[in-house]
């Protein structure tokens, strides 16, 4: 039956963020429905399903840190997560709390519209559901909305065609198959060697080469994880605190690359990239972000390591990346760049060889055609804001989301849009979001919202909108943060780069701690920078 009530809060999105936004809404009293697209919870481990799905930041700190005795049970098997893992936790998460009788599956959110009458949103849906609420909370992810590049005669392709965004919940099996894989982020490096062992054949079309580092992944040791347990609040207090809200096992490195001299330089970098450190490679040294030599520095360590484990001088030389190291999300891998060794797998460099077409047998290039039955796209998503604008948003006189933001995302504190009152954007555009451990980002959001609304209700306002003063700031803040480091120097989903005809905008806030504290004040301040009213 399709909903048509009146309701305190319309969440959209069934992933972590939603989920506990749910949560947080039902302890504060207001009634509140969950539309979410999926059969079920876990939002982008929902659908990323695809062969060698893992998480980049270590388990014991991907997770939720808001209520003891959630962390306390829960048990986490692998220093890195894979996604069935994390869909048990979520599916754990969903029935600990009473979470399901308040969300709707296999419902899309196909538009939002603000009446000023009346001060409250519709928001309809592709079941026929036509609900009204005080408040919207978007909680739809940065990065859900599959790229699905356009490519000449791709429809002709007789094959199987797959997304690693969209994966099938039935698994696929490749044996016996040949396969081609479009693209090499960290959904394409965690992908391809699962795929390479089982395939016949495995053809890799690369246009730009990854830096990833060795994840090392392995069982949790039992100690270590006691030992967080011990002192599981401190510990997130103590990683929230950190640059990017995890890591804070390692101290944040005070030192700059160029400061010391070129063995000590390489033994840092030696020892992240045998411990396993994932991203904190990154953190070697405290400019590696910022100076393109403290940067020169720890990319051609990488690529030092691609010639130690690749022999064939042609194809390590195809797999070398030479843009900033970092500026692209840094992959983690098990047994990436070996699995080029393999006799089964083969590497296009479409810098030489452009795609020409996808035809009916496979993929042509300008080199000749790789005949293939399954093509994985492994071209990741519209981040950010794709998910936002697929929904029909229209907030003030009706304008819609889609024509404020024709410029690119404009947010305050990518919480709160301008002409949008009461629409919350949880992990918005303008927020550190995808450049943190997502859950920390996602529940200090989620209790930044929460607290608003409970202060609207409990001093009689009826709406909360950003001011146009303030977002303006908001904008050139977040583009001076950026301009301070080498993000901005190549083609990345962060700035919107990856999708054809996207206005070109750096979209995430850097710097957790510093953000967080911003946050806090605006609120201790009686929201400073939003107007409220009624
Ligand atoms: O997507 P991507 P992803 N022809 O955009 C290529 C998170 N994540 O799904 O770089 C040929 O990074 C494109 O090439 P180029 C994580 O935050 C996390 O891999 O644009 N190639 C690139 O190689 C990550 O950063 C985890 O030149 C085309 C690839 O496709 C984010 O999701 C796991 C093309 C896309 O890489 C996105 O990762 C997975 C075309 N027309 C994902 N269009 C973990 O937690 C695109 N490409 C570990």
């Amino acid at each position: 039956m399709p909903e048509s009530r009146a309701l305190d809060v319309v969440i959209v999105g069934a992933g972590f963020a939603g989920m506990y936004m749910l949560h947080r809404t039902r302890e504060l009293g207001l009634s509140a429905i969950v539309f979410e697209a999926g059969s079920d919870v876990g939002g982008t481990w929902y659908w990323n399903r695809y062969p060698g799905a893992r998480c980049d930041i270590e388990s014991m700190e991907y997770s939720y840190g808001f209520d003891e005795d959630l962390q306390q049970e829960w048990e986490w098997t692998e220093r890195y997560a894979s996604q069935p893992e994390i869909l048990r936790y979520a599916d754990h998460v969903a029935d600990r709390f009473g979470l399901r009788p308040h969300m709707r599956f296999d419902t899309r959110v196909t538009s939002a519209t603000f009446d000023e009458a009346a001060t409250c949103w519709t928001v309809r849906t592709d079941a026929g559901d036509e609900v009204s609420a005080q408040f919207v909370i978007m909680a739809t992810g940065c990065l859900s909305s599959a790229n699905m590049p356009v490519i000449d005669g791709a429809e002709s392709f007789a094959g199987e065609t797959y997304h690693t965004g969209q994966w099938p919940h039935e698994g696929v099996d490749f044996t016996g198959k040949r396969v081609g894989v479009i693209g090499t982020g960290s959904s394409g490096v965690q992908s391809i060697p699962v795929i390479a062992e089982q395939a016949a054949e495995l053809v890799v079309f690369q246009r730009t080469p990854a830096y990833t580092v060795p994840a090392r992944n392995g069982p949790l040791d039992p100690d270590e994880r006691a030992k967080i347990k011990a002192e599981y609040s401190t510990f997130r207090a103590t990683n929230r605190q950190m640059p990017a809200a995890f890591g804070s096992r390692l101290p944040a490195s005070d030192r700059s690359a160029l400061e010391v001299d070129a063995e000590e330089r390489r033994a840092e970098y030696e020892y992240r990239w045998q411990k396993g450190l994932g991203l904190a490679f990154i953190g070697a040294f405290n400019d590696v972000l910022i100076s393109p030599e403290s940067n020169e520095s720890a990319a051609e360590f990488v690529r030092s390591k691609i010639r130690d484990i690749v022999p064939d001088p042609e194809v390590a030389r195809k797999l070398t990346p030479h843009q900033v190291i970092g500026c692209k999300r840094l992959c983690l891998d098990t047994g990436y760049y070996e699995t080029f060794n393999r006799p089964n797998v083969e590497l296009v460099d479409l810098r030489d060889t452009p795609i020409e077409a996808i035809t009916p047998t496979g993929i042509r290039t300008t080199e000749g055609e790789h005949e293939l039955d399954c093509i994985v796209y492994a071209t990741g998503f519209d981040a950010m804001t794709g998910a936002l604008l697929r929904i029909d948003i229209r907030g003030r006189d009706g304008l819609p989301l889609q024509e404020a933001w024709a410029a690119g995302p404009r947010t305050y504190l990518g919480l709160g849009v301008a002409g949008f009152p009461n629409l919350f954007t949880i992990t918005g555009p303008g927020s550190p979001s995808v450049l943190t451990n997502m859950m920390v980002s996602i529940e200090q959001h989620v209790n930044w919202i929460a607290d608003c609304m409970d202060h609207l209700r409990r001093q009689g306002h009826r709406t909360i909108e950003a001011s146009e003063p303030a977002q303006d700031l908001w904008v050139e803040i977040v583009n001076a943060m950026a301009g301070i480091t080498l993000f901005p120097t190549c083609n990345s989903w962060y700035l919107g780069a990856n999708v054809p005809g996207k206005t070109r905008v750096f979209m995430p806030f850097v710097g957790f701690p510093m953000y967080a504290e911003k946050c806090t004040q605006v609120a201790q301040d009686g929201y400073e920078g939003f107007v409220l009213s009624g």
